[in-house]
C-alpha cells in the first residue's frame, strides 16, 4: 500500500473509494459512477486535490476549519498529548488535565452563565445528551410532563435518531422512521422564499409568534424546551428578520421554555462574535457545540449548561448518559490550542471589524448578477438566492436544486468551494480569511454565476414556476 504522501494514483483511489467506502448524504450508485474528488493536502484557506488542483475553500470544510488549514501547533498539541496520556474516560469519578483546562476555558469564553459543558464526539451526540437532559432536568423539577421539544422545519441539528428528529429536514425525517415522538416542528423565519407581502420585521414577528402558539396548543406544562440555530446553516443560510429573535427569547421567558441554542455553526467566530447567542442578545439554558471549537482538526462536541439548570441537574443525582469519547484528552488539548490561537491572533474581532464588513460589502455586489434575488451575509456566513426572476423572489420551474447544482459544479471546476442548498449557494470561508483571498473568492464567485447563468439558459432552466 501507498503511503498518505506518496498515494495511489487517483483512479485507483476512487476505485477503492468506490468499492468500500460509504460516503454521508450520498447516492452511492451516482457518486460511484463519477469517482469522488480526492482531496490530499490543504494550507490556509487553499485544499489540494489528488490531481494538484488548487481550490479555494468557501465551506471551511463543513463549516468548521476557523482557524484555516496547516497549523502546525495543533498537531504539535495532539503528539504530545498523546504521548503523555492518549487516552482515558471520564467516568467512575476520574477526570484529567485537558478536560478540566478546557471545560474552565468555556466557561470563560461563553456568555451568561453558561459555566458547565457536557462533552460530547460531535454536534449530533451533543444534541442528544440537549434532548435528554432538558427532559431529565424538568424530571428534577417534578414535572416530567414537561417534555415535549419544539423545534423548526429545515432545522438542522445533527443526523443520528435524536438529533436527526430534532432537526426539521424532510430527508432526514423519510428514513429510518424518524421523527421519534414527543418533538414538534413549527415554520422557520424564512422571509425570501415564505415571507409572501409581509414586510420582513412583520414576518420575523409572525413565525417567532407560532412558538406561543404551539406552546398553548400543546399546554405549557408538557413542554421542555425550544432548540433553534441563531442563523440556519445546513437549512440555506436563513438568517432571521430583526424581530425574530427578540420575540422568541420573550416567549421562552414567559412560559419557562428552556432555550437550546445551536451553536455548531454559529459558535467560536463565525457571526463576528464568539457565539451567536451574543450577536442576537440571546439567554440561553443550553447552547450546543462541535465544529469551530477544534477547528475540525479532530472531532468533538458538547453542550454547554446554564448555572440554573445544573442547579436543578445536581439535586436530581445520576443522569445516566455519556460516551466513550467523553472529554477525550486528545481532542480536548487540540481544542484548547485552537482557543488559543482564536484569542491570541484576535481572529473572532478581525472578523467583526475587518474582514466580515468587506465580504459583505463584496458580497453584496453579487445581488446585482441577473441570477441573484438576494445576497445575504452576517459575519463570514451567507447565501445567495438564484432566481429566473428577480423581481419576483421567483422559484425556477425545474426541480429544485437543478441550477444549484450547476452552481455548485461549476465553481469546482473554477477552483471555488460554494455548496447548494436547493437553489441558494452558500460561503462560509475559514475566518482567517484575508482580503486578497476575498478579491479572488469574489472574482471566482461571479466567473462561476456567469457561466452557471449561461448553463441555466442553454438549457432552458430561466422559468419560473
Ligand atoms: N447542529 C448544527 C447546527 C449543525 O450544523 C450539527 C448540529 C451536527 O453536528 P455533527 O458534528 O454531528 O455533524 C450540525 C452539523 C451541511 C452539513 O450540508 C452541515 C452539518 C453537517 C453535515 C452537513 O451543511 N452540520
Amino acid at each position: 500500500m501507498a503511503s498518505i504522501d506518496n498515494h495511489l494514483s487517483t483512479a485507483e483511489l476512487q476505485a477503492l473509494d468506490a468499492a468500500h467506502h460509504l460516503h454521508p448524504f450520498t447516492d452511492s450508485a451516482a457518486l460511484n459512477k463519477k469517482g469522488a474528488r480526492v482531496i490530499t493536502r490543504a494550507e490556509g484557506v487553499y485544499l489540494t486535490d489528488s490531481e494538484g488542483l488548487r481550490l479555494l475553500d468557501g465551506m471551511a470544510g463543513l463549516w468548521c476549519v476557523n482557524i484555516g488549514y496547516g497549523r502546525a501547533e495543533l498537531g504539535e498539541v495532539a503528539q504530545r498529548q498523546m504521548n503523555q496520556l492518549p487516552y482515558y474516560n471520564t467516568f467512575f469519578q476520574t477526570s484529567h488535565p485537558p478536560a478540566i483546562t478546557l471545560a474552565a476555558k468555556l466557561a470563560e469564553l461563553a456568555p451568561g452563565d453558561l459555566n458547565h459543558v457536557f462533552y460530547a464526539g460531535s454536534g449530533s451526540e451533543a444534541n442528544d445528551t440537549n434532548l435528554r437532559m432538558v427532559r431529565h432536568y424538568w424530571a428534577s423539577q417534578g414535572k416530567p410532563e414537561k417534555s415535549i421539544i419544539i423545534s423548526r422545519k429545515n432545522a438542522y441539528h445533527g443526523s443520528s435518531v435524536g438529533s436527526g428528529s430534532l432537526g426539521g429536514m424532510t430527508g432526514i425525517h423519510a428514513q429510518g422512521g424518524m421523527p421519534i415522538p414527543g418533538i414538534v416542528h413549527i415554520d422557520q423565519p424564512y422571509w425570501y422564499r415564505e415571507g409572501g407581502d409581509l414586510s420582513p420585521e412583520e414576518f420575523g414577528l409572525e413565525r417567532a409568534r407560532q412558538l406561543e402558539l404551539e406552546i398553548e396548543r400543546l399546554g405549557e406544562e408538557n413542554v421542555a424546551a425550544f432548540i433553534a440555530e441563531p442563523i440556519q446553516g445546513a437549512g440555506g443560510v436563513i438568517i432571521p428578520p430583526a424581530t425574530y429573535w427578540p420575540e422568541i427569547q420573550r416567549i421562552c421567558d414567559a412560559h419557562e421554555i428552556l432555550l437550546i441554542v445551536d451553536e455548531v455553526i454559529t459558535g467560536f467566530g463565525r457571526t463576528g462574535k464568539w457565539f451567536g447567542t451574543e450577536f442576537y442578545d440571546l439567554k440561553p439554558d443550553i447552547v450546543t457545540i462541535a465544529k469551530g471549537l477544534s477547528s475540525g482538526y479532530l472531532p468533538i462536541g458538547g453542550s454547554l449548561v446554564s448555572d440554573r439548570m445544573i442547579a436543578g441537574l445536581e439535586a436530581a443525582g445520576e443522569f445516566a448518559h455519556g460516551y466513550t469519547f467523553s472529554g477525550h484528552p486528545v481532542t480536548c488539548a487540540v481544542a484548547l490550542e485552537n482557543l488559543r490561537i482564536l484569542e491570541d491572533e484576535k481572529i473572532v474581532e478581525r472578523v467583526e471589524t475587518d474582514t466580515a464588513p468587506y465580504l459583505q460589502k463584496r458580497w453584496a455586489e453579487l445581488g446585482d448578477h441577473p441570477l441573484v434575488g438576494e445576497a445575504r451575509m452576517v459575519g463570514l456566513m451567507g447565501a445567495l438566492e438564484l432566481t429566473p426572476d428577480k423581481s419576483a423572489r421567483a422559484k425556477f420551474a425545474a426541480d429544485e436544486g437543478t441550477v444549484g447544482l450547476i452552481g455548485r459544479e461549476t465553481c469546482f471546476g473554477n477552483g471555488l468551494v460554494m455548496r447548494h442548498v436547493g437553489d441558494k449557494m452558500i460561503l462560509s470561508p475559514p475566518l482567517v480569511i484575508n482580503h486578497e483571498e476575498i478579491d479572488a473568492l469574489i472574482e471566482l464567485a461571479v466567473k462561476s454565476l456567469d457561466e452557471t447563468h449561461a448553463a441555466a439558459k442553454a438549457q432552458g432552466l430561466m422559468v419560473a414556476g
